[in-house]
Formats: C-alpha cells, sequence, structure tokens
C-alpha cells in the first residue's frame, strides 16, 4: 500500500499539532505505523489522500451510523447552511430535533444541546452536584465519559491505549471525587457508597462499555445499580455517547429496559457534525439555567447545521422500516464469519458483539471488565490491525476501542473483510 503523501502530511502535521493529530487516538501510535489522511467517504468506504479504498469500521469513531455523506443528511446541510451557518440564537431545527430524541428516549422529558459528549457528562455531572447537593461521583474502570477532568481517572479509549496515568493536570482535589468500581462488580459499588455515605451525587456508566473494547454489562448488574441508586437517592447516568441511538431507537436503555435519572448523548446524534445532548427527568433537568440555577451555555450549542444533520439522521432511521433489524442481521453475518474464519486457523479469540458494535479480544477469557479486557494480547491485534488495513479494511487503531457497522455496509463489504480476517490470522 502506499501511503507517501499521509506520511509526508504527518511530518509536516507534528510540527503544527500535538503529536501531528487533534485528538489523541487518530495517532496510530499503539499500531505502530504513521496515521492516514483521508479524502472523501461516502457509504461504508473511505478513501485516503494516496487513493486507498478501505471499508470503514470506525464510522468517525460512531456518529457515521447510516453510512458516509448520505445523500439526504448531506442535502439537508447544504440547505440549511445556505441561510446562514450559526446564529447565536434560537433556531427551528433544535426544536425538532428535541422532540425527535423525546419520541426516540421516553426517559428524556427535557433535553439540552451542547456540542460534544464531552459537554454533555461534563455537564450532567455540574447537574447531578446541584441537584443532589453532594459532591463525588462513581465511575467504572475503564469506562470513558470524555477529557472532562472529573472523569481522566482509570479512563478507557485514549487513556488506555496509549497507557497513560490519569492525566496530570487534573487536580487532587477534582481526583478525589472521583471514585472507581469494577465493571459489571455491584460489590466494589456498594463499598464506595457505604464509605461516601450520602456524598455520592450520581454512578456515570457506558451500559455497553465501548472505550475498553466493547464490553457490555449484565442486565442483573445494571438493576442492582439502579436500585443501590434509587435506595440512596443516587442520580444514575447513562452515557449513551456511543451507544444512542445506534442500538435501538431508545439506545442501551431501551434494550436493557433500565431508566437512568439523565442520560448523555453525541456521535448519532449529530449525524457527524459536532453535537452533544443530556436530558432526562423534568425535574432534575429543570434547575439548568435559565430555568434554574445550574449554569451551563454554548456559542454554538443548537447550531442550526449540526441539529439538521442529527435532525435527518434520526428521521432516516425514523423512517426506514427494521432499521435496527437490519444492523443487527449485517452485524451478526459479520460476526459469524470472524467466528467462522478463527475457528478454522484453530484460535478461540473472544467476541463482544452488542448490535452493530463488536471488538475481537486476542483472549480466550470472557471479557466482562477492564481488567479482563487487558488479557487481550495487543501484539497480536497490533499485527491484525495493520495485515487488515493493508487489504482495505480499517479499524480503530486500538484493542481498547468498538468497531461499528452502518447500514450502509453491504454482504460484499462484509465477505470481503472476513476473508482480510482470516488472511490476518495466518
Ligand atoms: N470517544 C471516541 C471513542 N473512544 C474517541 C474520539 C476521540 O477521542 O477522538
Amino acid at each position: 500500500m502506499n501511503t507517501e503523501k499521509s506520511e509526508k502530511l504527518f511530518e509536516e502535521a507534528q510540527k503544527h499539532l500535538p503529536g501531528g493529530v487533534n485528538s489523541p487516538v487518530r495517532a496510530f501510535k499503539s499500531v505502530g505505523r504513521d496515521p492516514l489522511y483521508i479524502e472523501k467517504a461516502f457509504g461504508a468506504k473511505m478513501t485516503d489522500i494516496d487513493g486507498n479504498e478501505f471499508i470503514d469500521y470506525i464510522g468517525s469513531w460512531g456518529p457515521m451510523i447510516l453510512g458516509h455523506a448520505h445523500p439526504q443528511v448531506i442535502k439537508a446541510i447544504q440547505d440549511t447552511a445556505a441561510n446562514g451557518t450559526s446564529f447565536g440564537a434560537n433556531s427551528v431545527q433544535e426544536v425538532e430535533l428535541a422532540k425527535l430524541i423525546k419520541k426516540f428516549v421516553p426517559s428524556i422529558e427535557i433535553v439540552r444541546m451542547v456540542n460534544s459528549g464531552t459537554e454533555a457528562t461534563m455537564s450532567a455531572m455540574r447537574l447531578a452536584r446541584g441537584f443532589t447537593k453532594r459532591d463525588k461521583i462513581i465511575k467504572f474502570e475503564g469506562c470513558y465519559h470524555g477529557h472532562g477532568d472529573s472523569f481522566l481517572i482509570k479512563a478507557g479509549s485514549g487513556v488506555a491505549t496509549l497507557g497513560l496515568p490519569d492525566s496530570p493536570g487534573v487536580t487532587q482535589s477534582t481526583a478525589k471525587d472521583t471514585l472507581t468500581a469494577r465493571y459489571n462488580d455491584i460489590q466494589s459499588v456498594q463499598e464506595l457508597v457505604e464509605s461516601n455515605k450520602d456524598n455520592v451525587a450520581a454512578i456515570f456508566i457506558e451500559a455497553v462499555g465501548g472505550n475498553m473494547g466493547c464490553v457490555p454489562a449484565k442486565k442483573e448488574f445494571l438493576q442492582a445499580l439502579r436500585d443501590l441508586c434509587d435506595a440512596e437517592k443516587i442520580l444514575l447516568i447513562f452515557d449513551e455517547v456511543m451507544t444512542g441511538f445506534r442500538l435501538a431507537k431508545g439506545g442501551a436503555q431501551e434494550i436493557y429496559g433500565i431508566t437512568p435519572d439523565l442520560t448523555t448523548f453525541g456521535k448519532v446524534i449529530g449525524g457527524g457534525l459536532p453535537v452533544g445532548a443530556y436530558g432526562g427527568r423534568a425535574e432534575i433537568m429543570k434547575m439548568i439555567a435559565p430555568s434554574g440555577t445550574v449554569y451551563q451555555a454554548g456559542t454554538l450549542s443548537g447550531n442550526p447545521l449540526a441539529m439538521i444533520a442529527g435532525y435527518e439522521t434520526l428521521r432516516i432511521i425514523d423512517e426506514t422500516p427494521d432499521f435496527y433489524a437490519k444492523l443487527e442481521e449485517k452485524s451478526a453475518y459479520l460476526e459469524n464469519g470472524i467466528l467462522k474464519a478463527l475457528k478454522e486457523k484453530g484460535l478461540n479469540y473472544t467476541i463482544n458483539r452488542v448490535g452493530s458494535m463488536f471488538t475481537l479480544f486476542f483472549t480466550d477469557a470472557e471479557v466482562v471488565d477492564f481488567d479482563t479486557a487487558k488479557t487481550s494480547d495487543t501484539t497480536k491485534f497490533t499485527k491484525y490491525f495493520n495485515s487488515m488495513l493493508e487489504n482495505g479494511v480499517y479499524l480503530p487503531p486500538s484493542q481498547f476501542e468498538a468497531n461499528f457497522v452502518s447500514i450502509a455496509h453491504s454482504k460484499e463489504d462484509l465477505d470481503r473483510t472476513i476473508e482480510a480476517v482470516s488472511q490476518a490470522m495466518n
């Protein structure tokens, strides 16, 4: 594969951008090669500036559930942009998107739009503290809730990929208010709640973890969390930045049948433009300014282009018969194909998949939390990643991320991917 132009550009970029990138996970650092520069993407395929074409399983780290450059989404963005790109004022689009979100996710009574998943979780945390008048939060090892100070403790995603310590720059006084428990281990949560009696404001969880690779919570565990939160007057906050509108219309909370107090969104909700949102029970959300006293604001929040991209994406999902059943069918086909390819090579690796999110772990252990995710042989992952890339399949450059299937992946794309996996295992 010729990557000359990408290599040159990365060399130049490193003089101007930290590590040459604007987000660490893009640097390909843990897979031992330079990153590629993408020129264009349509449907399930991306093309880099050297003209190499790839079947894409990153999907912009989750948003592109319809595939890239969906014609209706692009047209809606273009039509909206023709009338101006930002007003710093209210617009029709934000109200329409809010209505659609509420229709999809019944636990959302009021929603506030922001610009990223990070902003959504940071804002939800402040709100939870304001509502409960308590300081501490509980998060889980290997879960990632964006790069807000309080969440960079035993975090997943790029922090896990690069093997970084809890980030310098996070003060001790901030860090002491973040308690970390083990995913899928209710006892570890109970102990923290007990030893911080009446001082835990919220428990944040990715109900299907996507930032230590794909690691689903067990239903009994989530139910136990819900019960504990009710008993202790702690807010249960589902981070559905990855899972919202991806696993089902109502996200992870729909598939588990468990209702959080607040939910954070990002990714799919912006249809490929920068959007986040947080919402939930009206009683809590009404504390946000200007209806309440918890302050949170944003120049570009509710930006009309971002709102219309999200609205069109959700509208298309809504109007496509059996959208999630079709996505499940494609994803199950891929999983079964990969499992068969592995079996033929006598390999017993673990695949975790929930709907269109999945991760192949290079371990035969059941992966249920960050510790078991870390049993994956990352040297084997690196070899696999590079072989897949050379064979035209673009995967997240990290063991500790989820792969995403889109509705645009064709049977031919999936078959080519399975063939590439088979070759990668030689
Ligand atoms: N939150 C994304 C998945 N872990 C990664 C996006 C990023 O950090 O660039």
